[in-house]
């Protein structure tokens, strides 16, 4: 099966992507409307963040439903309207798997909590404490410890995020079954696959012994990654994922390529491909909560560990950007030059070998929220880390990390036009729409011959014409620059040069082929010149 290898995937957050019925909610019926938009993008896939039943504690990854739609979203109808709208437009539809936790609302929980007798005790994680003390060290990865404790039982539950999404037990073959069951719901109803959320957490060290050395990175082999993975994956795609035509991908907290081929490499095939993170460290320390400069190089070195690492073996999938990321041109690119630097960005990141994944707002350049006070903000690791923060540091020291941090920077609503409310919707919007759009918006740069969004079309157009950036193995030149980033594809006879300059300078480069002798098929400027204006990139296609 190849067909995930060529496509070019869309994420959509749906609470923040188009409000059909004025309550300023994005909703189904919000992306129904906008699915023609999508299909003249030329994306063939689109990926939808959460849209099941849930109390919306953390946005939609706390599930209180697995099999029905929110109501702020729709009904299943509207669903299956929209599922059957996308496959006659040939977009294939991947939903998010969130199954490492559920909500604390999830009607398994509720029973869970009464009693150590009840059936569904044993779908969660509770634990005694241990001399007054919590089970163990684990910290949550929205700060904090990782248990709560339970007054009913007398006990405290696992919750690796927040304390309204109680891990489930895995170990318990029951909690197995359900979600068999789940993703068999989903899959007969026609969907195309399933990203799978922090799918690498799912097992958890017997004994559940204290993770050493640093909080969260000491977890690896212990919850992380841990023993019985394979297992686990193994089961779901023996049951499950080889009876249909569909595709999987693992979100994997702090993994590398090695760990990732375990999961990955073709005749193993446990899942397709993983997102991992480790280029997202290119402007901070492991958290995007200790900021650091960006530097071009930590941005390519992962990129291309990977590349090599997979090689023919694995494959890859390519992002800047997601809903748990602030937005690339302000981390990565340069919001004085946003147009070049998007483009070029873009044609950095979707070029190499793998999948690309195109966030909502990406492809028009939309930056940052900056909102100025807390209250502007919704997501509660945001809302978590304010507090946490608050206690070391000044309210305008701290505002100054949560602008640059916060996740919902990526998620202030879609930007349509210059309209009300950016033409997201008629009512009052759930959360701020960036005042920008009057400059950034879908309808203008429709229009704008030269805008970011008419070079993804472009883009997009060449790479389903030539097989080479699909398939092309990878090679890159000047690993060490901090500004010029520059790799080769090869394939079938033909070779991509791919050439990005990632400062704001002009860049003089020694070429290394003689570009005379090659096409060139992609430039985010009209000029063509020897050396790379402030953020080109430029494509060239020749024979190998
Ligand atoms: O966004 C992060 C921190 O700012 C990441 O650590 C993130 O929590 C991690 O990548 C897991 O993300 C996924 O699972 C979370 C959910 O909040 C995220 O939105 C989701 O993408 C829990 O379900
Ligand atoms: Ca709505």
């Amino acid at each position: 099966m190849r067909w995930y290898k060529e496509s070019i995937v869309y994420q959509i957050y749906p609470r923040s992507f188009n409000d059909f019925n004025g309550d300023g909610i994005g909703d189904i019926r919000g992306i129904i409307e906008k699915l023609d938009y999508l299909k003249g993008l030329g994306v063939n896939t689109v990926w939808l963040s959460p849209i099941y039943d849930s109390p919306l504690d953390d946005m939609g990854y706390d599930i209180s439903n697995y099999y029905d739609i929110h109501k702020d979203y729709g009904t299943l109808d509207d669903f299956k309207e929209m599922l059957s709208k996308m496959h006659e437009r040939g977009i294939k539809l991947i939903m998010d798997l969130v199954v490492n936790h559920t909500s604390d609302e999830h009607p398994w929980f509720l029973e869970a909590k009464k009693s150590v007798d009840s059936p569904y005790h044993e779908y969660y994680i509770f634990r005694k404490g241990k001399n007054g003390k919590k089970p163990n060290n684990w910290k949550s990865f929205f700060g904090g410890s990782a248990w709560e404790y339970n007054e009913e039982t007398d006990e405290y539950f696992l919750h690796l995020f927040s304390k309204r999404q109680p891990d489930l037990n895995w170990e318990n073959p029951k909690v197995r079954e359900e979600v068999k069951n789940i993703l068999r719901f989903w899959l007969d109803l026609g969907v195309d696959g399933f990203r799978c959320d922090v799918i690498n957490l799912l097992s958890k060290k017997e004994g559940l012994p204290n993770a050493k050395g640093l909080p969260i990175l000491g977890a690896r082999g212990i919850y992380i990654d841990g023993p019985k993975m394979h297992d686990y994956l193994q089961e779901l795609k023996r049951d499950v994922f080889s009876k249909y035509d569909m595709f999987t991908v693992g979100e994997c907290v702090l993994i590398n390529s090695k760990t990732a081929l375990s999961y990955i490499e073709e005749g193993i095939d446990e899942l397709n491909m993983v997102f991992h993170f480790e280029h997202m460290n290119a402007d901070c320390f492991y958290t995007k909560w200790l900021p650091r400069k960006f530097k071009l190089r930590r941005l390519k070195k992962p990129l291309s560990k990977w590349q090599y690492d997979l090689g023919d073996k694995g494959w890859n999938s390519l992002f800047l950007e997601n809903h748990d990321q602030p937005r690339s041109i302000d981390r990565f690119g340069s919001l004085e030059y946003r147009n070049e630097s998007a483009k070029m960005l873009a044609t950095y990141i979707f070029s190499q070998k793998g999948t690309p994944y195109i966030y909502q707002g990406e492809e028009i350049g939309m930056t940052n929220a900056h909102y100025t006070t807390i209250e502007q903000y919704k997501d509660v690791e945001t809302l978590n880390m304010y507090k946490t923060l608050r206690r070391f540091f000044s309210e305008k020291k701290t505002m100054k990390m949560v602008q640059r941090a916060s996740r919902d920077n990526s998620r202030t609503p879609m930007q349509w036009n210059q309209n009300k409310n950016a033409g997201f919707s008629e009512g009052e919007p759930w959360l701020e729409v960036n005042p920008n759009y009057k400059d950034i918006n879908v309808s203008d740069s429709i229009k704008d011959e030269d805008s970011i969004l008419n070079y993804y079309k472009k883009y997009i157009a060449l790479r389903k014409k030539h097989p080479v950036f699909v398939f092309g193995d990878y090679r890159e030149h000047y690993p060490k620059s901090n500004k010029l980033a520059y790799y080769e594809r090869n394939y079938q006879g033909k070779k991509l040069l791919v050439i990005c300059n990632f400062t704001s300078k002009e860049l003089k480069f020694n070429p290394i082929y003689d570009l005379s002798k090659y096409k060139l098929i992609l430039n985010n400027y009209q000029e063509d010149e020897k050396h790379l204006l402030p953020y080109q990139a430029k494509i060239y296609l020749g024979e190998s």
